[in-house]
């Protein structure tokens, strides 16, 4: 496994800090998580200083993570108009890797990392009002793993930000961005999360174009937020996909946006919260979805 897919040091401490923080089951529910705990006394131990048992503990948190994890981390690959697949990585700003960025006031939040130019980056054309799919994986390949890890559970959201000229040349800086959607908590009872379904879609979520946005270049932002280590700030995950379009005809709508990074905080409920707590209600970050 390559080394960028693995967790980091921070994630495998956090996620230790999250799994030690969970409370009594409450009520049927299938348990999220159950890894088996190494030692009692494990926080106090994670948290020390450096020493001879350094590599226990190293050993103790890599088998806690996998066991909850099993694998980490994902990428937007693929992007489908109207029910067409337009082929690995086309029309889409590919990041160096698949890691999560999690610095809300970061450059990074508006199109993942390397993302404010989508210089040879072709732009792909879509009529109004049209569905666009798109599809994360794991590693770069459709191999029937799980697209997104199933430790990930958390909100999957879709902006959309008009270009003063092209696509490629826009750096979705400012208040540029609406929320075209938004899903979260789907079943509390169950504690089914948006990341559940995409996983059982084989990676894959839609969104309707609004067909009243004007004709023109754009930028579309699909965005997962993983919340498996997000009980402090900053933990909570954000997986970020932009991909270039140009819509054919359209109308003249100019619906109310929000500029990414600028619209989350560290604080936000839905940015900071211990999942493992049986939630029944979830906020998203950002603002509503605008349905044109
Ligand atoms: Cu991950």
């Amino acid at each position: 496994m390559p080394s960028s897919f693995r967790l980091s040091s921070s994630e495998v401490q956090a996620l230790g800090t999250a799994l030690f923080s969970l409370p009594k089951p409450q009520g049927p529910r299938t348990p999220i998580v159950t890894p088996p705990l190494p030692h009692p006394s494990f926080p106090a131990y994670a948290a020390a200083p450096m020493c001879a048992s350094q590599s226990t503990m190293k050993l103790a948190l890599s088998l806690l993570a996998t066991a909850a994890l099993a694998n980490a981390h994902f990428t937007m690959q693929y992007i489908w108009n109207n029910g067409v697949d337009e082929g690995l990585n086309n029309y889409i700003r590919v990041p160096p890797n698949n890691n999560p960025v999690t610095d809300v006031t970061s450059t990074d939040l508006t199109c993942n990392v390397n993302g404010l130019s989508g210089s040879g980056v072709q732009t792909l054309t879509i009529p109004a009002g049209a569905t666009i799919t798109f599809e994360w994986h794991q590693h770069a390949q459709r191999t029937g793993e799980d697209p997104i890890s199933a430790g990930h559970k958390g909100p999957v959201q879709v902006y959309i930000a008009k270009a003063p000229s092209t696509a490629a040349s826009f750096d979705g800086q400012g208040a540029v961005w609406t929320k075209i959607y938004s899903s979260g908590l789907v079943n509390p009872s169950t504690q089914q999360w948006a990341t559940d379904v995409v996983n059982a879609n084989g990676g894959k979520h839609s969104v309707t174009i609004p067909a009243s946005l004007p004709a023109g270049e754009y930028l579309l932002r699909a965005e997962i937020i993983a919340l498996h280590v997000a009980s402090t700030y900053p933990g909570a995950q954000f997986y970020i996909g932009c991909a270039q379009v140009k819509i054919s005809s359209g109308g003249s709508a100019n619906p109310p946006k929000v500029a990414l990074p600028g619209a989350y905080h560290g604080s936000d409920p839905g940015i900071t919260i211990n999942i493992y707590n049986n939630p029944q209600t979830y906020t998203a970050p950002g603002p509503a979805v605008w349905t044109g």
